[in-house]
């Protein structure tokens, strides 16, 4: 066996976040709430594993805020989620896909970190085993913002929340996403580059195998839901029909890949280079996907891999969110691909 280099591929996540602290790059606190966020996926990955088996494919009958069916996995996977996160006593505030609005965390009043997740993403995909993820960012509390239960109201608990939770992607200490496919694997950043950890199923433990991920400057792999064509703006469908002709310079066509799941389509571009997109269209100017717990945690990923996050016309981490489940145009990827769309908008 090859000895693990300090910091380096090999390392277990719970080493790598005792390192991080040691050499104070994140407090204490924070490292509590890492290591329960890798405790959500381990929960979360066994759980997709085993869903066809133990009952938990379909729907579980419910809509959320956003007027989404609710999947079994989806509600299942929200309660694991906020359970390690109220029991880790170190979280203020969560706010989840699945739930309405942000829920202040009452047994943990020491607790100053805000969390935002999406707790299975692309769980449409589920019922096929298909690969799905989930997304989290952590910011710190707003002083100003932090829920009083002696005195404030139930309104005012809420309305502290959601102030407390829309803060712009650049205030993210960390994101992060667990990848729920052939194999389970974490990437995650705290603003130091970009690490990936791949579940070793026969010691329950995450362990580094990519260090430091750089996203490819350019690659000809785009991945959009290109269905929607006919709904897109003129600029859109002429940057399209040019990856045909082999974009920017010419020459082979791009490859398109599409999953359906952020997460998974996410990890290949930083990997392969390339683009993800999901645009607005005529009938959702503002696309699918929700600006505080997808496309920003993304975004920091991505520049924190020498790429872009981009709405097609603005860089999405300073957009200051004004409602919890704000939906924006999204672009990410290989930072000269992205920088190529947006000279279509
Ligand atoms: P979800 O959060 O309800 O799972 O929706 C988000 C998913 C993303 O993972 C994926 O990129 C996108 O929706 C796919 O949408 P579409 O089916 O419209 O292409
Ligand atoms: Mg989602």
């Amino acid at each position: 066996a090859v000895a693990a280099r300090a910091g380096g591929v090999g390392t277990p996540y719970t080493t790598w976040i005792l390192q991080q602290e040691m050499q104070e790059n994140i407090d204490g606190e924070l490292a509590v709430v890492l290591s329960s966020i890798g405790l959500a996926c381990k929960q979360i990955a066994s759980l997709v594993q085993r869903a066809g088996l133990a009952g938990m494919t379909g729907l579980a009958g419910e809509q959320n805020v956003q007027g989404e069916d609710q999947k079994k996995l989806d509600v299942i996977s929200n309660d694991v989620f906020c359970n390690v996160l109220r029991q880790s006593g170190r979280t203020g505030v969560i706010a989840s896909e699945e739930e309405d609005v942000p829920v202040a965390v009452e047994e943990t009043y020491g607790g100053n970190y805000v969390v935002v997740f999406d707790p299975l993403d692309g769980s449409s995909n589920i019922d096929a085993a298909v690969s799905t993820g989930s997304i989290w960012g952590i910011y710190e509390s707003d002083s100003s913002c932090i829920p009083d239960f002696g005195s404030d109201d139930s309104a005012k608990v809420e309305e502290k929340c959601v102030m407390n939770v829309c803060q712009p992607g650049s205030n993210l200490l960390c994101a992060g996403y667990c990848m729920y496919s052939s194999s389970t694997i974490l990437v995650i950043t705290i603003g130091q580059g970009v690490f990936g950890f791949t579940l070793d199923p026969t010691v329950g433990e995450f362990i580094m195998s990519h260090e430091n991920i750089k996203v490819p400057d350019s690659g000809k792999i785009y991945s959009f839901n290109e269905g929607n064509y006919a709904m897109w703006s003129d600029g859109l469908k002429k940057y399209m029909d040019s990856l045909k002709t082999g974009g920017k310079d010419g020459g082979k066509p791009y490859s398109a890949r599409y999953i359906g799941s952020l997460v998974g389509d996410f990890h290949r571009t930083i990997l392969y280079g390339g683009i993800y997109g999901y645009p607005g269209d005529a009938k959702n100017p503002n696309g699918k996907l929700r600006l505080l717990y997808e496309c920003a945690p993304m975004s920091m990923i991505a520049e924190q891999a020498g790429g872009k996050g981009s709405t097609g016309v603005a860089r999405v981490l300073d957009i200051v969110p004004e409602k919890v489940h704000q939906r924006v145009p999204f672009f990410v990827g290989s930072k000269n691909e992205v920088a190529y769309l947006e000279s279509f908008m």
